[in-house]
C-alpha cells in the first residue's frame, strides 16, 4: 500500500553555522548576539563548536559518502557583514563559496537558511527585530546573499523557528525585550511582526532576482492534540494550534494574520503596528515550499488561570506553558520520552505533515527532526546508537505514510549532519551522524567518527528510503 519516495527526493540533514562552524571570529566575522550572550552554566561557548569552519572538506567529502543529495546550512550574517549592514567582508563571502563549491562538487544541493539565531551584535543593540529598520536590515542582507549565490543555490529559507523565537525568544539569546517594557505580549508580537514583512519581503526579492529559485520559511511545526475529547479541550488545542503553528503559516502562504490569535492580541492590546507597504509586502509573498522542524507534538488542556498570572514569555519548547484562559500545555501518556525528556511521536509527524498539506496544498521540505542523546565512543572508534537508527526508522515510515496519504514532500533533512552545539544543553547532546571528538570544554582532537546511524543513513539514501 506504501508509495515510494519521489525519485528526486532530497535526503541530506542540517545545522546551522553558530553551532557548527567555530570559528567566531575568525577572518573578519564580526560577533553575533550567541557570542556575546551568557552561555548557560556547564556548557560550551561557541567559539570552535565543531569546527566546520576549518573542516567543512572532510565534513562534506563525509556527506557525500552518505550519499546525501541535499545539506542544509545557514549562513553566519557577520561573516558576511560584520557589523550587520554596510561593509561586506570578503572573506566571508568565500567562505560559503568555498562551502557552496565543495557540496556541488558531490552533486550535493546546498539549502540555505538566511537567519538562524544569530543577529549581528551591533544590530542586537540597535533593538534587534524590535527596530523598525530590522526589516530593511534583513532585506539587505538577503540580496547580498542572492547576488553572490544565487547562480548556484536554488533552495533558500528565511528565518528558522520565528514562532519559537516568538514563544521563547529570549530563553535562545535572540529576542530581547526593553527595559521597563510594559505590555510584554506587544512588544514580542511587534518584533514577530518585522520578522514577518522581513520574511514577506525577502521572498519578494528572491523570485524577482532569482527566477529559478525556490523559497521556503522553516518555522517548527508540531500538531497540537487535545488532551482529551472535552469541548473546552478541543477549543484550547485550536488555540495552541493557532498561536504556535497556524499564524506563521498563513502570513507565509496567504498573507493574512491568522484570526484566532489577532482577536487574542486584540484582547491583549497587543496588535502590532503596521507601517505602508507591509501588507502589499504580505500579499505579494508566496512561498515555493513549506520548509520546517518538527521534533515533537504537544498536549494542552483547557487553562482555568485568570490573567493576572499569565506568563506571555514562555520557557523552551518542551516545559509546561500555559497562558491564562488560552491553553495549558501537558504531557501526552501515550508518548515515551529522549533522555532529554523530548517526547518522541512518530505517528504526530504523519499527522502533522498532513495537517499542513490539507490547509497548505505546497510541498513540504523537512528541514529538521532528530534525536538529542548521550552518545559513546569506543576505544575502537564506533558509536552505536541504534537508539537514534530506531527513532529514525519510525520517522522516515511516516513521512512514508503520509506521502501515501497524497502529502506531498521535497525533501528529510535532520538535526543534524553532524554532533554540534545544542542551544541549551552544549556538547553532552548530540545529534549527529558523525561523531566529534571533543567535550564540553576539552577540544580533544575534533577527529570525526562514523556513527552506526551513518553507515544505516547512507543504506536508506542508496535504496531511496526502502531500507
Ligand atoms: C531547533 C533549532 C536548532 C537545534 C534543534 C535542537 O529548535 O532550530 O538550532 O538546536 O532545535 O535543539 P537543542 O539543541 O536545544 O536540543
Amino acid at each position: 500500500r506504501l508509495k515510494p519516495f519521489p525519485k528526486d527526493f532530497l535526503w541530506g540533514a542540517s545545522s546551522s553555522a553558530y553551532q557548527v562552524e567555530g570559528a567566531s571570529l575568525e577572518d573578519g566575522k564580526g560577533p553575533s548576539c550567541q557570542d556575546v550572550k551568557e552561555i548557560p552554566e556547564g556548557t560550551s561557548d561557541l567559539k570552535v563548536c565543531a569546527d566546520q569552519y576549518h573542516r567543512y572538506k572532510e565534513d562534506i567529502a563525509l556527506m557525500a559518502e552518505m550519499g546525501f543529495k541535499s545539506y542544509r546550512f545557514s549562513i553566519a550574517w557577520t561573516r558576511i557583514l560584520p557589523k550587520g549592514t554596510g561593509e561586506v567582508n570578503p572573506k566571508g563571502i568565500e567562505y560559503y563559496n568555498n562551502l557552496i563549491n565543495e557540496c556541488l562538487k558531490y552533486g550535493i544541493e546546498p539549502i540555505i537558511t538566511m537567519f538562524h539565531f544569530d543577529m549581528p551584535a551591533t544590530l542586537d543593540e540597535r533593538g534587534s527585530w524590535g527596530n523598525p529598520d530590522s526589516v530593511q536590515w534583513f532585506v539587505d542582507f538577503a540580496r547580498i546573499l542572492y547576488e553572490n549565490y544565487g547562480d548556484r543555490v536554488k533552495y533558500w529559507l528565511t528565518i528558522n523557528e520565528q514562532n519559537v523565537l516568538t514563544l521563547s525568544g529570549p530563553v535562545i539569546g535572540t529576542l530581547h525585550l526593553p527595559e521597563n517594557c510594559t505590555n510584554v505580549l506587544k512588544e514580542i508580537y511587534q518584533q514577530n511582526h518585522h520578522m514577518l514583512v522581513a520574511q514577506a519581503k525577502a521572498m519578494v526579492l528572491c523570485h524577482e532576482m532569482l527566477p529559478n529559485a525556490k523559497i521556503g520559511p522553516a518555522p517548527n511545526i508540531s500538531l497540537v492534540y487535545p488532551a482529551t475529547c472535552k469541548p473546552e479541550d478541543v477549543i484550547a488545542a485550536q488555540n495552541f494550534n493557532a498561536i504556535r503553528n497556524w499564524l506563521y503559516l498563513d502570513m507565509a502562504v496567504y498573507g493574512i494574520y491568522n484570526a484566532i490569535v489577532w482577536s487574542w492580541l486584540e484582547e491583549n492590546d497587543a496588535t502590532p503596528t503596521f507601517v505602508p507597504g507591509d501588507k502589499e509586502a504580505m500579499k505579494n509573498a508566496h512561498p515555493d515550499f513549506i520548509g520546517f522542524n518538527y521534533y515533537n507534538t504537544a498536549t494542552v488542556a483547557a487553562s482555568d488561570l485568570d490573567a493576572a498570572e499569565e506568563t506571555a514569555l514562555m520557557g523552551d519548547q518542551q516545559s509546561g506553558r500555559e497562558m491564562a484562559g488560552i491553553f495549558k500545555q501537558v504531557d501526552n501518556p501515550n508518548l515515551p520520552k529522549t533522555e532529554f525528556g523530548w517526547e518522541i511521536d512518530p505517528v504526530g509527524f504523519r499527522a502533522t505533515t498532513r495537517e499542513m498539506y490539507s490547509r497548505y496544498h505546497l510541498p513540504l521540505l523537512v528541514t529538521e527532526n532528530g534525536l538529542g542523546a548521550y552518545d559513546t565512543l569506543t576505544e575502537d572508534g564506533k558509536v552505536h546508537d541504534a537508539y537514534r537508527i530506531h527513532y529514525y526508522q519510525d520517522h522516515i515510515r511516516q513521512i512514508q505514510e503520509s506521502i501515501s496519504d497524497g502529502t506531498e514532500f521535497l525533501g528529510y533533512n535532520p538535526w543534524s549532519a553532524i554532533d554540534l552545539i545544542s542551544t541549551h544543553e552544549g556538547m553532552v547532546k548530540r545529534y549527529g551522524f558523525i561523531y566529534v571528538d571533543r567535550d564540553e570544554f576539552d577540544l580533544k582532537t575534533l577527529d570525526r567518527f562514523r556513527k552506526d546511524s551513518f553507515y544505516w543513513y547512507k543504506k536508506v539514501i542508496a535504496s531511496n528510503g526502502e531500507d
